[in-house]
This record gives C-alpha cells, sequence and structure tokens, in this order.
C-alpha cells in the first residue's frame, strides 16, 4: 500500500519518465524503431525500473493513468525525432492487460496523437503474452478498437509462456518478439538454437516479422542474422535510454 501511495504521489509530481530502446535492422544494421520503457526518478530511491513498481501499477490500476502519461511524453519525443528528419523510426509502447480493459484507451490515445499532431502508423503497441492469454476475448476486442489509431501491434515475450499458437494467428500481430531467455543460449545450446530457428520461420510463414530481444554478445547477433531475424534488441546493440542520449547515439542535434 506504501508503494502504491508513493507512486501516486509520483505520478502527480511528474517523476515517471520514458526510456528508449533501440530496435536494430540486421540487414541494414541501422537503427529503425525504438521501444519505450517506463521508468521512475524517485526522489529517494534513485531511477527505478518496471520491475519495481509495474505489479502495483497494474495491481491498483494506476497504470491506466501511468499509460496516458507515458503517451503523452513518447508523442512528445516523436516530435522531437520528426523535427531532426528521424520521423520514420517505428515507436513501440508496452501495453499490460489493465490497460486493455481500460474502454478510454483508445480515445486517449487517439487524443495525444492529435495534440501533438502525429498520426498512429508509426506506432505500435507490445503486449506480453501474458497480457493477452488471460482473456483472448478481451484482446481480441481490445486490439480491435485500438486498431483504428493506425498502429500496429506486436507480441512481446514469446516463447517465455504458454501462449498458443492458434491465438497468435487470431489476433491481429504483425511482428513477434523473441524472448531473451530463448535468445540467452542460441551459441551455447543447439536446442536452444533449434528452438529460435523453429520460432523464426513460423513467424515467417504467418507473415509475422520478428525481433529477438537481450541480444548481448556479437556472435549472438550474427547467428540471429543468419537465422533471418529481421530486427535485433539488446545490450550489444544499445540500452535503455533517455531521448537525449538516443539522439546522440544518431548523430543529431535536438
Ligand atoms: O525496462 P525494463 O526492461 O525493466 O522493462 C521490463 C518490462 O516492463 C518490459 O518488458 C515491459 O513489458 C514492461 N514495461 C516497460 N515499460 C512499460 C510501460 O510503459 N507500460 C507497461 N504497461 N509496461 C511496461
Ligand atoms: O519486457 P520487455 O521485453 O518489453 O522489456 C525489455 C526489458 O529488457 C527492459 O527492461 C530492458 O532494460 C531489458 N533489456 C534490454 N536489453 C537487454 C539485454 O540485452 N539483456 C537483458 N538481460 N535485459 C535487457
Ligand atoms: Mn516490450
Ligand atoms: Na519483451
Amino acid at each position: 500500500l506504501q508503494v502504491e501511495q508513493e507512486l501516486r504521489r509520483g505520478l502527480s509530481r511528474g517523476e515517471i519518465t520514458v526510456y528508449y530502446q533501440p530496435r536494430i535492422d540486421t540487414v541494414t544494421g541501422e537503427i529503425c524503431g525504438l521501444e519505450a520503457l517506463a521508468r521512475w526518478r524517485h526522489p529517494a530511491r534513485g531511477l527505478l525500473t518496471p520491475s519495481d513498481f509495474l505489479a502495483v501499477a497494474n495491481s491498483s490500476g494506476l497504470v491506466v493513468d501511468m499509460g496516458y502519461q507515458i503517451f503523452d511524453m513518447v508523442c512528445r519525443d516523436v516530435v522531437i525525432l520528426k523535427r531532426v528528419g528521424l520521423g520514420d523510426l517505428s515507436m513501440s509502447v508496452n501495453l499490460s492487460r489493465r490497460q486493455l480493459r481500460d474502454d478510454n484507451l483508445t480515445e486517449q490515445v487517439i487524443a495525444a496523437l492529435d495534440n501533438h499532431g502525429l498520426r498512429g502508423s508509426q506506432l505500435e503497441f507490445e503486449l506480453s503474452e501474458d497480457a493477452v492469454m488471460g482473456d483472448v476475448a478481451l484482446a481480441t476486442e481490445a486490439l480491435g478498437t485500438l486498431a483504428i489509431t493506425g498502429a500496429s501491434f506486436s507480441l512481446d515475450d514469446f516463447g517465455s509462456g504458454m501462449s498458443s499458437l492458434s491465438t497468435l494467428q487470431q489476433l491481429p500481430f504483425s511482428r513477434v518478439k523473441i524472448d531473451r531467455q530463448l535468445v540467452s543460449g542460441i551459441t551455447q545450446d543447439r536446442e536452444q538454437h533449434a528452438l529460435v530457428m523453429a520460432v523464426i520461420q513460423l513467424a515467417h510463414s504467418l507473415k509475422l516479422s520478428t525481433v529477438a530481444e537481450g541480444v548481448e554478445t556479437a556472435e549472438q547477433l550474427k547467428r540471429l542474422r543468419e537465422l533471418g531475424c529481421d530486427e535485433v534488441q539488446g545490450f550489444w546493440l544499445g540500452s535503455p535510454q533517455p531521448i537525449e542520449d538516443i539522439l546522440r547515439l544518431l548523430q543529431v542535434d535536438a
């Protein structure tokens, strides 16, 4: 309860912020998109990551307001990116199941896009297996409505849980993000390598693009490129960082 009160206060004081992690195209080697990741600049405890507060945010429902704040910051940063000629980077935003249950979600997304003069087409929402599999009917309806914003959808943490292949086909995903647990073993473990190969082939056969998460070594990157994985994300390619650092990384001045 104490964390909930602190989070409520932190939200009202603007302590929630967004970091961005680059996604890299394995063919061109260039940054093709960013994933927005919530951070809490806690006045006493420093920079907190979602593992410190997301569970409470979800159970208390505070994630709904937090999500609106984050989405607004993301729009603001997309405007900055556009100004420096990086308007075509795709931007991914995570959504939890609690946010899918929010009847105002689509309306809020549209309002934020309008406020900033943006279209939804470069936007992608990431839903974890956990967020969609718990209530497939809810997810189907929510994504159907959210799709009018022009955004696309990716299935996050694929391979970490129990998502069924039929659900993957049933929901309007255009991308799967291969869980970092699967990626971590590809260079040492033949079976993990085989598994990742199968996931990439499966995704491609369903016309879904693939992103490998948690890429931490050059060797993993090499293997993923050989396997035809479309995009990679991970510490080897860039950690989550403030927009200013992303701009520096892309060698542009804001
Ligand atoms: O940044 P970090 O790797 O610690 O994020 C861990 C997880 O927290 C992410 O994989 C994602 O599922 C979740 N997460 C991060 N930012 C957000 C956010 O803004 N909203 C929601 N709902 N989940 C987020
Ligand atoms: O839950 P989701 O997969 O959306 O969030 C990605 C999370 O994984 C972020 O919190 C980020 O800090 C973390 N992360 C990003 N790259 C790496 C990596 O290469 N290795 C590990 N272990 N974690 C990573
Ligand atoms: Mn994600
Ligand atoms: Na993920």
